[in-house]
């Protein structure tokens, strides 16, 4: 029997989604037969609420000096972070002389905002290159993970935070309690943390399965939240949900008592509630409607190989990893699929072993239909391509249904 990770009760997966890879692992040819796979199976936490994968590769399998994945890749997450950044120092940087340190600052995206303004600031980002891109951005950062012992530290350094800040970044983590320790030891009393991860409740509701992939150790709730963090004295004060990475949440913690709670914190555990997301037969039925994704989207692809159409993948995604070893969508299926990211090209999606060719190849040689892996970023890329619908080109979603977008 498997324990939960942040409460330690006794859990049971409701579901394998089978042997995965690791989701931002492109690779060689020659790589092939020494690919890593673990099961990726999930479990839900009746006793805190908490949504998590039961088994979950080394962290420095996934985070390292090769890492795949560049948030400034979107042209709407960097306006995104922009809009992040504006509104922490609206509300939350009053005191002078303010630090504001991000945990899994990534290339600097939304950093660079407050080194712009004059800011003193921390990024904490264990993967090496994406670091660096985050100095060429002028972001200062420190190339770590971040838990109690990296707190303590830069608290000894640089003095207390009025900020710690993450994105997409909190659900990766998978020892919350050396974060929250880390922050405790961090934060000025009246400080905040702040972070956004996709969010349960959108997951269950649009069916978007591919969230679920080795670094997203977590789908966090509020009530999750609030059972992790609440032991060390922080208490949820806000909540916002965000439209990124298809449905998402900010949650603003704060010491116990130092800030006044927004009346939004009560009504989303409302909302959660009438949802069912503290019921086990809610994961059953969304286990349910895994399995006929699965086999619609599989069904698709199939009918369309015996009609001879071209069919794409557009985004090498992580969360595609989940997906196509998910569904068994392999070259058979797809000819390439198409990402602008420059240490992607010329590899292989990991265990399905498609190419992932320049953005290039698919503007030359648009294929009949394209499969939207990055459906997170629908309307960046419908007003971006434009040119290929009105050429008869058309899209294959799958979130939150299978289904084309015709002319
Ligand atoms: O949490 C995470 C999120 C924030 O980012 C990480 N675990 C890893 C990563 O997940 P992802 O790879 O699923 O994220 P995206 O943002 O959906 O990835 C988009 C991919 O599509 C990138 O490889 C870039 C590519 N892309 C493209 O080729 N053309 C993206 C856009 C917008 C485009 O126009």
């Amino acid at each position: 029997m498997a324990t939960c990770r942040t409460c330690a009760a006794s859990i049971k997966p409701f579901m394998s989604f089978g042997r995965m890879p690791i989701a931002n692992g492109f690779l060689r040819p020659e790589q092939f037969k020494q690919e890593y796979f673990f099961e990726l199976a999930t479990a839900f936490c009746e006793a805190c609420g908490t949504f998590q994968i039961v088994e979950q590769p080394d962290p420095e399998k996934m985070f390292h000096e090769n890492y795949a994945f560049f948030t400034r890749t979107s042209a709407h997450m960097v306006t995104h972070f922009r809009e992040y950044a504006e509104w922490v120092k609206a509300h939350y940087l009053s005191d002078v002389d303010p630090f504001v340190v991000e945990i899994g600052s990534n290339d600097g995206a939304l950093l660079e905002n407050f080194a712009n303004a004059g800011i003193r600031h921390l990024g904490v980002e264990p993967s090496a290159n994406v670091a660096a891109e985050a100095r060429r951005h002028g972001v200062e950062s420190l190339v770590s993970f971040f838990d109690a012992g990296a707190g303590e530290r830069i608290r000894d350094q640089y003095g207390e935070a009025d900020a710690i800040l993450a994105a997409n970044v909190m659900c990766h983590i998978p020892d919350l309690h050396g974060v929250a320790k880390g922050a405790e030891l961090l934060l000025k009393p009246k400080g905040i943390l702040v972070f956004e991860d996709p969010y349960l409740g959108a997951m269950i509701e649009k069916t978007s399965y591919d969230q679920i992939y080795d670094e997203h150790v977590f789908i966090f709730s509020l009530k999750s939240v609030q059972s992790i963090f609440g032991p060390y004295g922080f208490e949820v004060i806000d909540v916002l949900p965000q439209a990124t990475h298809g449905g998402s949440m900010r949650y603003v913690l704060a010491r116990r008592g130092a800030r006044p709670v927004s009346p939004a914190v009560s009504q989303l555990a409302s909302g959660e509630d009438a949802q069912g997301l503290g019921r086990a037969a809610t994961y059953q039925d969304f286990r349910t409607r895994c399995e006929h994704s699965r086999d619609q989207l599989l069904d698709l692809l199939n009918r369309l190989k015996a009609e001879g159409k071209r069919v794409v993948g557009y985004g090498a995604t992580s969360k595609s990893t989940t997906v196509m070893n998910y569904c068994g969508i392999g070259p058979q299926h797809i000819e390439f699929i198409s990402d602008t990211t420059p240490i992607k090209q010329g590899k292989y999606t990991p265990g399905s072993h498609i190419p992932v060719k320049p953005y290039d190849e698919f503007k030359t040689h648009h294929p009949d239909y394209a499969l939207l892996f990055a459906w997170n970023h629908k309307a960046e890329i419908m007003s971006k391509e434009a040119g290929f619908r009105s050429g008869g080109g058309k899209w294959i979603v799958f979130v939150p249904e299978v289904s084309i977008i015709e002319g």
